[in-house]
Parts: structure tokens; C-alpha cells; sequence
């Protein structure tokens, strides 16, 4: 037939690879020996535990490499619709406990490294974290691909390959942060694979010239062109052969560089161009909840929406399929408004290269993105000046202005007269500069937009897109409640709890990993003594595992008979951690006016903070700075110090959040309500049989109607209070010592001196006496009940660890399986395609 057949020679000789639970210790032990000679060049006589990881790592890679070939091929010939998830953050935390995990390799492996003289604890501490996210929205990019791939769902995702990600956080002895950068590739990265043979040209600046009247084809010329090449990073799913992809894009310099100008003797000039290219995937954006309009992150956006659309579309022309069939092949979910230019970047690939007319192109945009909003707090929503765009991207202005009109036309159809609401829904934003508001575009843009927990959802469609609700109708807007991983989040981070669970409810690990809903079956062993001690134990043994760390890193001696208390999350004012801080220095001052007698019946407390503040974020800042000096002052204190102590951890990071989420009784998400729009650490700590003290927020109210309210403490105004609150502050002002007394108090301590010179922190504590944007006042005396409460039902230690067991118990719905899988058939229409089962 001419056709050659594949594979040549022996197709049984081609299947014999080490692949998953057939591998033994023996082919592990050789393999690992075989890349510490082969890939490392270097020998067992000089072997650090850093060479030991790389080459465990990259024995573990080989088993994954496998796995992932079969998968894509599976994929190719079975050509199903496929989605793609593109986000500029993909928070992934170190990957090779979770691949061992996840290939179940990894008692096999502890015997092959133990055997050769390591332990494959020592050697897991050597991998740095891949921390290409700021927090909730890149981490829940990472739980949807594992969840992805462990249901055998053909999704990839598309973001950058940032050489820096986020910056390393340093304390200064003032308790000032500093900004160090997160070099994480200098020890290579046995996670990727370059593909330099899959690349792009993307275009920037230049000029755009209309080829015809109306709507139709432009010319687009001239300007700077980048190279973009593909990273390949693997995602294994669970117990799974599916092996799904994460493309990474990293810019390079179209030609090396300008030998004109070389040979002219101009040197800098010669590599300016092509150090301008490198630039554009050199460092992750710092900022989450605020938009910078900076000329770089918005070539960012282009570079990496370009160059993920590109590849999608070779890979949908492989198919031969005709191009109106494109949504039926793929769906790309936009993970927020960052990479909304792959609307009009997908209008001009359809009309200027595919010579399509204009409404046959919208019809296709239109059918193919999906757009998730994670944020409504106006400052966060993006928008971009018009003459940055139209400089950077001459072409995609015309087209946003085209889109524009055609929409406001239809608006206008519908809502004749009413101007205002034409301004509003405008996707150019009158002022100086005019601006493009990119969450109207991707609206317009898309078949669905979701929020991601059910009240986030409804302020959603009735604040920042109540318009669009009204003229598309409310069954264009959904909800997909946020969910997390129980892979990472409480097999990884908390063996024993897993393995007790397995062992209580009698099934195998691989079964209710992947329907988490099977905790419910704990729910009896809650009235059984035994298993209770048990529960309490692993807790314990748990915090332990937290103050060896923080004794071995920090040095500091953590008192693990103390209830521990976690607020762990990016630094912001509507995250209120200046709630906590100041509630902890109001319990400090009650101790302090105590006797000792008194004293012994408290309940003694270790309060935790991590987390980031932005780098120009002025207040979060003095935030830590407060926090890291109260923390001076009150385990210093000899009277105190046994029932209240206080630690900032500094350089929060995925690892870290996998030591201190296990170690928690009790974590707070004390967001001012209608301001977290859902919420995922929430979710970490009450799987883990952590509780929860928080506002009626985000998907806080969620967890509680899963685990019953009595679980939960909660406290403060409710999302409909706040906007009248807010007016109230505004044209009634009360002084806080009339508002709130206590906390009056608390304020006037610090700027008295208390913990060091009070000045200091007049900016922080103004943004509470004037104005008080986020509601402290108003919540500071439900908090401190709320926090007496806590006290209360932590002394009765029984019903304590049945409030812990019935709330891991009732966690199922919070699996981002389930989330994923709403996508998947609310949303993107996608079967599963598992590998080797046909
Ligand atoms: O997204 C967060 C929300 O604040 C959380 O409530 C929610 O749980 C998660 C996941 O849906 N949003 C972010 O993390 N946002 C950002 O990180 C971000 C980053 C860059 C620019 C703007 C926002």
C-alpha cells in the first residue's frame, strides 16, 4: 500500500519499558545509578544529596515520559474536543513527591534511594519550588490540571516559562520585607523538556493597514518579531496512565543579534533587541489585586495568548478538519481577564490569515472561550490605556473598536436611548487616556462566564456584569464553587491522616482520592474513642512536624501544647490580617492586666502569619512590619509568653503551606464579606480537620453548609451590610473610641509605643480611625466573641476532635475533581479519554 508500518522491528521490544507498578527495586536503584553516570556525569564517591534528587528526579521522569508519550499519541488518534486552561500563573509547588504519589511509586523508590545510601525525605527538602503564581488564582491552575489529568480529561494549560518567579521574601531585623529574586532554574529543572523544534514568531508594534472597507482584512507589518519556544512540563494524573501536558512559553530573540550594528562597533546596540525579547518572560508580575498598565506585562499577555493560540490551531489543522468545526475540537478557558487579547487575536488569525468575514469569525470567538472572573474589587479589574495597545498591537485596537461598535449597535437595538448604559457597557472607558476595559471584552467574548463560589457568582452578575446579565441573559453566567486537589492537600501534606482514613473506612487510597465524597463514611467514627485518639495524635504529631521546622530554619522553640492558630495568605487590606494582628495584641493586653491564678485558665495560643505583600503595596507592608514587632515584644514577655505567642514565618510558599495546613487547629479567613470571592486555603485547612473562624464570605459559606454551621465559627457583618456600613463611615463618621473602645485601645497601645516607635505605624492604623474601608471597626467585637468561643471549645478537647472529624468528613465537594468535572460538562463539553482502556 506504500504505507510503512509502525513501529519498525518488534513491536513487543518497543512495549518493554519500566513503566509505573511494574517497575522493582532493582530497575530503580539501576536507573537512578545510570543517570547519576549519564545525565549528572558523576559518580557515587562524590554524590551531594542535591545530585542524588536530580537524578531520582530524572528516573521518576523517564517512568512520567512514558506514560505522557502514550497519552498525546491516544489523544491524537482518538481526536477528541480538547480544552485548553491558559493562565499566567501556575503556583505548582515542587512536583516529585506528588509524581511519586500520583505514579505510586513512591514506596518503591524510598527502597531504591535507601539502598543506595540516601532517604528520600533528605532528597525531596532539595527541590525548589516551581512559584510561578502570586497566590489563590495560579495555585488553583495547579489543583485543575492535577484533577485534569487524574480524570483522564484531555486538558492542557498554556502559560510562561517566567525565569524568576515570585520574589523570595526576606525580614529585616526591623521587620521590614525585602525582595529578594527566585532564581529557580539555576539548579536546572529535570521537570521540563524543550521543545525547540515547536516555536512561533510574535509580532509587536509595527503598522496595521485596512484592506477593505468595513470590517474586513488588514495588513499587519513592520514592528519588533520574538520567538516563542515551548517547555513542556507533565502532568501525571492519579493512578492514572493519562499524562497531561503544561506548556510553557519563554521568549527568545528572532535572529541572535543585529550584526549590523556589531560590525559598526555599536556592541550595546547590537544585543539591545534581543535583550528586549528576553525580557518579556524574565519575571512574574508581582501584583495580585491591583493592575499597573505597564508596557512589559502587557507584551507579556500578548506574547504568551499569541503564541498558545498559534499552537492550538496547528494542532486543530492537523485534524483536517474544516475551521467552522473549531469549537466543536476545542475550548480555551480563560483563567481571568489576562488573556483576553486571545479574543481579538483569534478575530484576526480568522479574518486577516483565514479570510474569513466578520460574522462567520465572531460566531466561532464566540463558541470557543470561557471566561472565569476571580475577583470583583475594582481595583483588580484590568484595563488598558488606548495608546499603549494601539502602539503595542496597531492591529488588535482595530479590531476591539470593531467589536465595540457592532456590540453597542446591538446594545442600543435593545436598550434604545438609554446613554448610560451604553457608556457602561462600553469596552472603551472614557477619560484621559480613553482605556480598554478587558473584563467587558472578555464577556462579550465568550460563550460563559463563571465566578468561583456561589456568592462570589451572584455579586458577580449583579455588580461588575449586571449589564451584560441584562442583555445576554443570566444563562450566559454560572458558578464553579473552587475546589483543591486532596492529592497534594492531604494525601502529600498528611500521610498518616491518609493512610488512617484508608484504613478506617477500609478502601484503598486510589478509590476515595478520586471521590472524596467516600469521607463521609468517617462521620460514625467520630462517637468511637479510640479512633479519636488516634485523630488527635496525628494532629499533634503534625504540629510537631511544624516546630521541628520552624526550630531547625527560624531557631526559634514553638510551644506544641498550644492551640496553633494559622492565617496564612497574600497580605491585603480586604484580607484583614490587620483584624488578626490587632486581636492578637488585644488578647495580649488582657493577659497582660491579669493575675497569674487568672492567667492559668487561658487557653494557651501560637498564632502563625505567612504570606507576601506586594512590593508597592505601602500598607500591607507595614502590616508585617507591625505583626513581626508585636511578635518581638510579646514572647519576649516572661508573664505572657506561655499562653499567647506569636510567629511570622517568613517566605510563604506552597511547601511551606504543606507543613503549617496539617499543623492547624484553627485558621482564619476573615475577609470584610463580599470581598474574597471564594477562598481555597479555607478549603486546605478544614480537609486536613483543621477549623475555620471566619466572615460569611467567599466559599467560606459553602464549607459551612457542608459541615454544618456548629463547625464553624462565624462573625461579622453580612455582604449586604457593608455598602450601607461604608456610607455610613462616609457621611457620619464615628470616632473609633465611640465605634469600638477595645479597639480604640488596641490602636492608641501602638502609636503610644508599645511595640517600638508608634509613628511608625500611623499610616496603618489611619487607614482605621479615617474612613475604614474594610470594616474593622465594625467587625472587631463579633471577632474577639468569635475568637472566645473558640477558646471555649478548644478546653473540651473530645468535642473538639468530633467538630475536626465531621469536618474532614463532610469535605467532599470541595475536591477540584468535582469542579473540574462541572467544567468539563457544564462548560466545555469534554469526555474523558482514558489511556489503555481501548
Ligand atoms: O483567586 C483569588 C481570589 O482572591 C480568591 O478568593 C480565589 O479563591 C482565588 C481562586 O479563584 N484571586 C487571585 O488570586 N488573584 C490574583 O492572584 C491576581 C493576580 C494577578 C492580577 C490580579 C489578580
Amino acid at each position: 500500500s506504500g504505507k510503512e508500518k509502525w513501529p519498525r522491528g518488534d513491536e513487543t521490544v518497543w512495549k518493554t519499558n519500566m513503566r509505573g507498578v511494574d517497575a522493582d527495586i532493582g530497575d530503580i536503584t539501576k536507573s537512578v545509578v545510570n543517570h547519576v553516570q549519564t545525565s549528572l556525569a558523576r559518580q557515587a564517591y562524590n554524590l551531594d544529596n542535591l545530585g542524588a534528587y536530580q537524578a531520582a528526579a530524572l528516573s521518576v521522569r523517564d517512568n512520567m515520559l512514558v506514560n505522557w508519550n502514550e497519552t498525546q499519541l491516544h489523544y491524537t488518534r482518538k481526536a477528541p474536543k480538547r480544552a485548553y486552561y491558559l493562565s499566567l500563573e501556575f503556583l505548582m509547588g515542587r512536583t516529585l513527591d506528588n509524581a511519586l504519589l500520583n505514579l505510586d511509586l513512591k514506596s518503591q523508590y524510598k527502597d531504591g534511594i535507601n539502598q543506595l545510601g540516601f532517604s528520600l525525605e533528605d532528597l525531596l527538602e532539595e527541590e525548589r519550588d516551581a512559584a510561578l503564581g502570586n497566590g489563590g488564582l495560579g495555585r488553583l491552575a495547579a489543583c485543575y490540571l492535577d484533577s485534569s489529568a487524574s480524570q483522564d480529561l484531555p486538558v492542557w494549560g498554556y502559560g510562561l516559562r517566567y525565569k524568576y518567579g515570585i520574589f523570595q521574601q526576606l525580614i529585616s531585623p526591623e521587620g521590614n520585607q525585602l525582595e529578594a529574586p527566585d532564581p529557580w532554574l539555576d539548579n536546572q529543572n529535570p521537570w521540563e523538556l524543550p521543545r525547540i523544534d515547536v516555536n512561533y514568531e510574535v509580532r509587536f508594534y509595527g503598522q496595521s493597514e485596512r484592506l477593505s472597507e468595513g470590517h474586513g482584512r488588514a495588513l499587519w507589518t513592520g514592528g519588533q518579531e520574538v520567538l516563542a519556544v515551548a517547555y513542556d512540563v507533565m502532568i501525571p494524573g492519579c493512578h492514572t496512565r493519562n499524562t497531561n501536558n503544561l506548556r510553557l512559553w519563554e521568549s527568545k530573540p528572532k535572529r541572535g543579534f543585529d550584526l549590523n550594528s556589531f560590525n559598526a562597533g555599536n556592541y550595546e546596540g547590537a544585543v539591545e533587541s534581543s535583550n528586549s525579547a528576553a525580557a518579556i518572560t524574565s519575571v512574574l508580575y508581582p501584583n495580585d489585586h491591583t493592575t499597573f498598565g505597564k508596557e512589559l506585562r502587557l507584551k507579556q499577555q500578548y506574547f504568551w495568548t499569541a503564541a498558545s493560540l498559534a499552537d492550538i490551531i496547528r494542532r486543530f489543522k492537523n485534524l483536517g478538519k474544516s475551521i467552522n468545526e473549531f469549537p466543536d475540537y476545542v475550548a480555551i478557558q480563560l483563567n481571568d481577564t489576562h488573556p483576553t487579547l486571545a479574543i481579538p487575536e483569534l478575530m484576526r488569525i480568522l479574518i486577516d490569515e483565514e479570510d474569513l468575514d466578520w460574522n462567520f469569525a465572531w460566531q466561532i470567538v464566540t463558541n470557543v472561550f470561557f471566561f472565569t472572573n476571580h475577583t470583583v474589587l475594582p481595583e483588580a479589574l484590568e484595563k488598558w490605556p488606548v495608546p499603549l495597545m494601539e502602539h503595542i498591537l496597531p492591529r488588535h485596537m482595530q479590531i476591539i473598536y470593531d467589536i465595540n461598535m457592532i456590540f453597542l449597535q446591538a446594545v442600543e437595538k435593545k436598550f434604545p436611548g438609554d446613554r448610560e448604559r451604553l457608556a457602561r457597557m462600553s469596552l472603551i472607558e472614557e477619560g484621559f487616556p480613553k482605556q480598554v476595559r478587558m473584563a467587558n471584552l472578555a464577556c462579550i467574548g465568550s460563550r460563559r462566564i463563571n465566578g468561583v463560589a456561589e456568592l462570589h457568582s451572584q455579586l458577580v452578575q449583579t455588580t461588575i456584569l449586571k449589564d451584560f446579565v441584562e442583555f445576554f441573559g443570566v444563562s450566559k453566567f454560572g458558578n464553579v464553587t473552587n475546589g483543591i486537589t486532596p492529592r497534594r492537600w492531604l494525601d502529600q501534606c498528611n500521610p498518616e491522616l491518609s493512610k488512617l482514613i484508608s484504613s478506617t473506612l477500609k478502601i484503598d487510597k486510589s478509590v476515595w482520592l478520586k471521590d472524596l465524597y467516600k469521607l463521609k463514611g468517617l462521620v460514625k467514627y467520630a462517637e468511637e474513642k479510640g479512633f479519636r485518639a488516634e485523630w488527635a495524635a496525628i494532629k499533634q504529631r503534625n504540629k510537631e512536624r511544624l516546630a521541628h521546622h520552624i526550630e531547625t530554619t527560624l531557631g526559634f522553640t514553638v510551644n506544641t501544647n498550644a492551640m496553633f492558630d494559622v492565617q496564612i495568605k497574600r497580605l491585603h487590606e480586604y484580607k484583614r490580617q490587620t483584624l488578626n494582628i490587632l486581636g492578637v495584641i488585644h488578647r495580649y493586653l488582657e493577659l497582660k492586666a491579669m493575675t497569674p491564678a487568672q492567667r492559668k485558665k487561658v487557653n494557651p495560643k501560637v498564632v502563625f502569619f505567612a504570606g507576601k505583600a506586594a512590593p508597592a503595596y505601602y500598607i500591607a507592608k507595614l502590616t508585617i512590619r507591625l505583626i513581626v514587632n508585636v511578635a518581638r515584644v510579646i514572647n519576649a514577655d516572661p508573664e505572657t509568653k506561655d499562653y499567647l505567642s506569636l510567629y511570622f514565618l517568613p517566605d510563604y510558599s506552597v511547601s511551606l503551606a504543606e507543613v503549617l495546613i496539617p499543623a492547624s487547629d484553627i485558621s482564619q479567613h476573615i475577609s470584610t464579606a463580599g470581598t474574597e470571592a471564594s477562598g481555597t486555603s479555607n478549603m486546605k485547612f478544614c480537609l486536613n480537620g483543621g477549623l475555620l473562624v471566619g466572615t460569611v464570605d467567599g466559599a467560606n459559606i459553602e464549607i459551612a453548609e457542608e459541615v454544618g454551621e456548629e463547625n464553624v465559627f462565624f462573625f461579622g457583618h453580612l455582604t449586604p451590610a457593608v455598602e450601607d456600613l461604608r456610607y455610613q463611615h462616609m457621611y457620619h463618621p464615628v470616632p473609633v473610641d465611640e465605634a469600638c473602645p477595645a479597639l480604640a485601645n488596641v490602636l492608641n497601645q501602638i502609636s503610644g509605643g508599645l511595640f517600638g516607635d508608634g509613628g511608625v505605624y500611623e499610616p496603618l492604623v489611619n487607614t482605621i480611625r479615617q474612613g475604614d474601608y474594610y470594616l474593622v471597626t465594625d467587625d472587631f467585637d463579633s471577632y474577639i466573641r468569635a475568637l472566645a468561643m473558640v477558646d471555649e471549645a478548644y478546653l473540651d478537647r473530645d468535642e473538639w476532635v468530633k467538630k475536626s472529624i465531621c469536618t474532614t468528613a463532610n469535605m467532599g465537594k470541595f475536591s477540584s475533581d468535582r469542579a473540574i468535572m462541572d467544567y468539563a460538562q457544564e462548560y466545555w463539553n469534554l469526555e474523558p479519554i482514558p489511556v489503555g482502556k481501548d
